[in-house]
């Protein structure tokens, strides 16, 4: 027996557990998703252990982390409706009837606040606003597998409701109530998503009136995440830089010397782990290419390094299998002109199926690893 509602008496009908089920099977397929595509992204930046990643196809991050942040955006609807629903037990009374009972409403504790920071720390992410002080990889990477156990304790302890609400066809008194509150919720997620989703899918560009970027917008018709004056990177003289490539036989080019190798080109799309991607035209010299010259073993790793001295982002690691596709490239141009500074001048990582933070910009030094 489930405790009764003590007053306040709560006079919304739509608090009821078939509500709360249609609902929940949405929040719960928009979780699953945004966990699913989050793994990825995670282990995309820090493989574990050796593992190699496939280059291909070149699309695949962006697709999976255009899915992370629209199942996330979608989720908060959908978190907030469901809250609706079922806030009245918060009220229930005795608030606790046995030991199953406080475990139970303590898991559902840690699910709704699990819940609400991911969805409000991933939301600001996007923005690149951290009203806060501890670091936002690490904390939203444990959290979501905490929210993750207990949404499944929570389908568990639930499986009898859900079992009898999900495919109950016979209309009950508040069919058509409910039925007006699932459109409004459709229409609110319909809503958010077409006014986002066009930071990565570029069809929809022109609806983009909530993401924090238009993909439009930016030097060559590129956003920027983070500008060479951000970045701490000068201008760079064109007779002062180097090109450094170590290895068996290592050497060093002038940037004369590197737009003197064969150059080749490549459509690959910029996919930043905040959501927005766009594809962009390349040009520039195969990193594959660079490696062979310094008798790099074909089974080697390689430490992109920037001119940029300070930040996360001023190194990145290329496996074997990223180092040596032909499309990945040391990038010259973009769009058909030499590098804007602040993509990257005069040389900047691209490759295929990699998530934006790893495309390193104002690349200096290849460092062949063993
Ligand atoms: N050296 C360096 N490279 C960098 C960054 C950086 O801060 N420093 N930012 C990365 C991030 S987060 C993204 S999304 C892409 C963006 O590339 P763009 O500014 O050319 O669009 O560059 C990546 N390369
Ligand atoms: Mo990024």
């Amino acid at each position: 027996m489930k405790p009764h509602v003590s007053p306040p008496v709560f006079t919304g009908r739509l608090h009821d557990p078939r509500t709360a089920t249609a609902i929940g099977r949405w929040l719960g397929a928009a979780f699953l998703v945004c966990f699913v595509t989050g793994l990825i992204s995670h282990f995309m930046q820090h493989p574990p252990g050796r593992l190699i990643l496939p280059s291909r196809p070149v699309w695949g991050y962006r697709l999976t982390q255009g899915l992370h942040i629209a199942s996330g955006i979608a989720a908060i609807p959908l978190l907030l409706a469901k809250l609706w629903t079922v806030y009245p037990r918060l009220f229930t009374w005795p608030p606790v009837t046995s030991l199953r009972h406080a475990l139970e409403r303590l898991s559902v504790a840690l699910l709704v606040a699990g819940a609400l920071f991911e969805l409000a720390t991933g939301l600001l992410n996007t923005a690149q606003w951290y009203p806060w002080t501890f670091s936002f990889v690490p904390a939203h990477y444990a959290v979501a597998w905490l929210v993750t156990g207990a949404l499944l304790l929570h389908l568990a302890v639930k499986a009898p409701e859900i079992r009898a609400h999900w495919k109950r066809h016979a209309s009950d008194a508040l069919a058509t109530e409910r039925r007006s509150l699932l459109r409004a919720l459709t229409a609110a997620v319909g809503a958010v998503t077409l006014t986002t989703v066009g930071q990565s899918l570029t069809p929809l560009k022109n609806l983009v009136l909530f993401a924090p970027r238009q993909p439009d917008h930016g030097p060559q018709s590129l956003p920027v995440n983070r500008t060479a004056a951000q970045a701490g990177v000068g201008r760079v003289h064109d007779d002062e830089y180097r090109l450094v490539v170590t290895g068996p036989r290592p050497y060093t080019l002038t940037l004369a010397e590197l737009r003197a190798l064969p150059q080749h080109e490549a459509d690959l799309p910029i996919a930043c782990v905040e959501g927005w991607s766009r594809s962009a035209h390349w040009s520039g010299v195969r990193t594959a290419d660079l490696l062979d010259r310094a008798g790099a073993p074909p089974h080697a790793r390689v430490r992109v390094v920037s001119l940029q001295l300070r930040g996360g982002y001023r190194v990145s690691e290329l496996d074997r299998t990223h180092a040596r596709d032909p499309l990945t490239l040391l990038a010259l141009r973009l769009n058909g002109d030499e590098l804007h500074p602040d993509h990257g001048y005069p040389a900047r990582l691209i490759a295929p199926n990699r998530p934006g933070v790893l495309q390193t910009k104002w690349v200096t030094r290849l460092e062949v690893l063993s």
